[in-house]
């Protein structure tokens, strides 16, 4: 029955997603306007075949802003802006901001970008955001607008620092830091109201992106993205409402640090989801609650992938999969976790596996992975190299009827003997003379086909264990 419903519930979601893909199959992507857009509905200056003949590395991407924000304004409208618009924030100290009602298109999303250098953006804990957006559609925030500044948005305070709400899809943020958040660093997400139109099945936030981005010291969580309360909703004076769907979210390269509950977190994600090149240190060091000390968290409703990914020094569990079941993560290192390096449940999870392949799981302080686990047909641990020095397991099953395929996974009690170019460097990379290199088995029908470093795998005579391929 519950497979049923998966299937049924998939089967909308590739709907969803092929009526998406269809409209997102034009010229793709403008990533610099100015050179990109031949035909346009902004100014005249873009369409000029001199400027359209330049080569994109040449051209100052904030040379034409359609809408320069002034220092003294606290919001900007969009409703009379032109798909892609770009909407310049001068360098320099200010205060919060709200974007409402940008409306680009997938072809022509409007660009939020900073010129001249970096711009602050500081409110008090107090605030309720230090960045917002409202009901915006098709939209970017680029803190890549001065080639000197890697995060040319430095977004500082506010009791969230960055959310993306009220309706708003179909976005990237990249360049972006994030600190000193009372709560979570960047938000991205509709809580569902008794108005109908937030709710799942009228509201998917689709298409998110949110890359390159660096957020510490928050208060909760690194990345908050979509509803935690999947399964069971929201009770409201209106009765019991559910949370949208997320489509395609996308989260990689970001660095989050010392952040107050889980470093990255991901609810709702029916499809399309990939969290992956992530560097999560020292999450969990405040939360405000039991169980919110893990570095990634796959919450309820979410499925996908989940590789590559750095976390160091979780609290509570390196990754915690609460997931829909059809999860895959890999080649991932999970170093110094206070409980498991994986720890996984089935609440609300109709899909048929749990995947956990190739990761490196160093010095937790309980068993390498705990799977509670039982009403998922299968869990399936492969390649896994644990490095246990305490007294636990490996694999800990809390009962026989969690149902494992467990192969070539690797047990030891000290990490020198990985045989890592400069472990404490962070450097895995693996000696020639590792015990890991060729003892794998091949896994390239789980989709696992590169390494931590993007290394194709199998090199050699055969896949080696863990996250690195020599
Ligand atoms: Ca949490
Ligand atoms: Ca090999």
């Amino acid at each position: 029955m519950k497979i049923k419903n998966y299937v049924a519930r998939f089967a909308t979601a590739l709907l969803v997603l092929s009526s998406f893909t269809m409209c997102a199959k034009k010229p793709v992507i403008v990533e610099t306007p100015v050179t990109t857009k031949p035909t346009t509905t902004t100014t005249t200056k873009d369409t000029t075949p001199v400027i359209a003949a330049k080569p994109p590395v040449a051209v100052d991407p904030t040379a034409n802003c359609s809408y320069t924000v002034k220092t003294s304004e606290w919001f900007v409208d969009g409703t009379n802006l032109a798909p892609g618009s770009v909407i310049c924030i001068p360098a320099g100290v200010r205060g919060a901001l709200l974007l409402k009602n940008l409306k680009g298109t997938a072809a022509s999303p409007i660009i939020v970008i900073n010129k001249g250098g970096k711009v602050t953006f500081s409110a008090t804990l107090s605030a309720g955001y230090t960045f917002k957006t409202q009901n915006s559609r098709y939209f970017k925030i680029l803190g890549n607008g001065s080639s000197s500044v890697k995060y040319g948005f430095d977004i500082n305070g506010g009791n969230i620092g960055m959310t993306m709400d009220d309706l708003s899809s179909d976005f990237e943020i990249a360049n972006v830091e994030v600190r000193n958040s009372g709560f979570a660093g960047i938000m991205a997400k509709t809580d569902p109201s008794c108005d109908i139109n937030t709710q799942r099945g009228h509201f998917t936030m689709a298409n998110v992106s949110l890359h390159d981005n660096y957020v510490h010291k928050t208060g909760g969580e690194g990345f908050y993205i979509g509803n935690s309360f999947y399964a069971d909703g929201m009770s409201l004076a209106c009765g019991k409402v559910l949370p949208h769907d997320v489509v395609n979210v996308k989260v990689y390269n970001n660095i989050t640090d010392s952040t107050g509950c889980e470093g990255i977190q991901v609810g709702g994600a029916i499809i399309g989801a990939e969290i992956y090149n992530n560097t999560v240190k020292l999450p969990g060091i405040k939360p405000f609650a039991a169980g919110q000390d893990n570095g990634i968290q796959l919450g309820e409703g979410t499925g996908g992938k989940c590789y590559n990914n750095l976390i160091k020094n979780a609290p509570g569990n390196g990754i915690i999969v609460l997931g829909l079941g059809d999860n895959l993560v890999y080649n991932n290192y999970i170093i110094n976790s206070g409980a498991y390096g994986i720890f996984a449940d089935s609440r609300y999870t109709p899909g048929p596996n749990f995947q956990f392949i190739n990761n490196t799981i160093i010095n937790p302080a309980l068993d390498g992975i705990k799977l509670n686990s039982e009403s998922i047909p299968m869990n399936t641990v492969i390649n896994n190299v644990m490095i246990i020095p305490g007294s636990g397991v490996t694999i800990n099953r809390k009962s026989s009827a969690v149902k494992l395929t467990a192969l070539n996974n690797y047990q030891g009690k000290e990490v020198s003997v990985l045989q890592f170019v400069n472990y404490g460097g962070d450097n895995f990379h693996l000696l020639a003379t590792s015990p890991l290199i060729n003892s794998g088995a091949n896994v390239l029908t789980y989709g696992v086909i590169t390494d931590f470093y993007g290394k194709i795998r199998p090199s050699g005579l055969a896949y080696d264990v863990g996250a690195t391929e020599y």
